[in-house]
């Protein structure tokens, strides 16, 4: 007859592991003399803070010097960084917005 099976057969996995994006955290910068309220305007208008959240967010900035406006995948995060930058340049703020890896 035929031979013995042995039981060498081994099971192989069909799922894959999805690949999660790696997350950027976008960050404000203190400085002396970008006024408040437009910090807390450029909160609301790329962030999508409500006035309350956005106050919050910009009062830690103020006082810690540096805080998260959002954690979002790398081109948003980019696309953030370069609107902000753009918007207070045009508005001749020094304000500073930066990414970091998370
Ligand atoms: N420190 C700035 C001021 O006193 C306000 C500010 C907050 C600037 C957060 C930048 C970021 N006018």
């Amino acid at each position: 007859g035929g031979d013995t099976d042995r039981g060498t057969s081994v099971i192989t996995r069909t799922k894959t592991k999805t690949q999660r994006p790696s997350l950027y955290r976008v960050l404000l910068l203190n400085d002396d003399y970008t006024p408040m309220e437009f910090v807390v305007h450029v909160l609301e208008r790329f962030f999508q803070k409500d006035q309350e959240a956005a106050t919050v967010i910009m009062l830690h900035v103020h006082k810690h010097g540096v805080g998260e406006c959002g954690v979002y995948t790398y081109e948003v995060a980019e696309t953030k960084v370069t609107q902000v930058m753009d918007f207070a340049r045009q508005h001749q703020h020094p304000l500073q917005c930066v990414m970091e890896k998370n």
